[in-house]
């Protein structure tokens, strides 16, 4: 349910409307490799109920959930893991519709690649 909105990308995704590399999913989440890595691995953490960014989830409930879902797949591919959020175009968020970056698989870590 979109409401007169366009559907974001990963909305798209969600309905494979679009082709991804779907690493995890379940009825509140999707996790996908990102497009453009910027780190070995590079994973997105996605709930399929669309909300435009981190700070308009509301629910604490909703929002422990996610980021135990982003350390969990986190901990599936790396032990060590960087969780990155953009919140807006100006901390240079693309895609409105929240999502928790993994970021990881460094050497020796992540300035060193
Ligand atoms: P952000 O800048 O925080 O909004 O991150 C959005 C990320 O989504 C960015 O790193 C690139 C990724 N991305 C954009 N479009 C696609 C797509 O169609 N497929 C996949 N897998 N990732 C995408």
């Amino acid at each position: 349910m979109t409401q007169g909105r366009e559907p974001s990308i990963f909305e798209r995704i969600i309905a494979r409307e679009i082709p991804s590399d779907v690493v995890y999913e379940d009825s509140e989440f999707i996790a996908i490799r990102d497009i453009a890595p910027k780190a070995p691995i590079h994973l997105l953490v996605i709930p399929k109920v669309w909300t435009p960014r981190i700070d308009t989830v509301q629910d604490p409930e909703q929002m422990g959930r996610l980021w135990l879902k982003a350390m969990e797949v986190a901990r599936q591919h790396a032990q060590d893991y960087r969780l990155v959020v953009n919140a807006g175009r100006g901390a240079g968020m693309m895609v409105e519709h929240t999502h928790i970056h993994i970021l990881a698989g460094w050497e020796h870590g992540p300035e060193s690649d």
